[in-house]
């Protein structure tokens, strides 16, 4: 009894996850700077105050990975200063790049994401807007 029931506690707990999930689905943008195809995933509808993932995904002209990047992001809303959130993206190979932090206030946010790679500075911006 006590094993059907534990069975039944991590079938609820599946559910839960799954259904917050299906909830806060990744939204993949792609911008082009100067040949470099720059790809942010992460959250569509973030909230304040909660850890949200960033997945950076860069290849060049020809659809090949990049992984040989400085990868970091910039974090400000175009309404006010914010004072400076600069998270690094560490590299996990394949082109992909991954940080996490928090925004601290609801409203539209610019995340910019900034790539340094043989001398060049490439800069792509995309906008998210908080909810509380
Ligand atoms: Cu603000």
């Amino acid at each position: 009894m006590m094993r059907l029931l534990h069975v039944i506690g991590v079938l609820i707990n599946l559910f839960l996850i799954v259904g917050c999930g299906s909830r806060s689905v990744p939204l993949r943008e792609t911008q082009v700077i100067n040949g470099l195809a720059i790809t942010l995933e992460t959250l569509e509808h973030p909230r304040i105050n909660t850890a949200v993932d960033f997945i950076v995904v860069l290849q060049d002209d020809q659809g090949n990975p990049v992984s040989d990047a400085n990868v970091y992001l910039d974090l400000d809303m175009p309404a006010m200063p914010m004072g400076i959130t600069r998270p690094v993206a560490l590299p996990e190979g394949e082109g992909r790049y991954w940080a996490r932090t928090a925004y601290t206030m609801e409203g539209v946010w610019e995340i910019t994401v900034i790539v340094e790679r043989e001398e060049t500075t490439y800069r792509a911006t995309f906008r998210r807007d908080v909810l509380k």
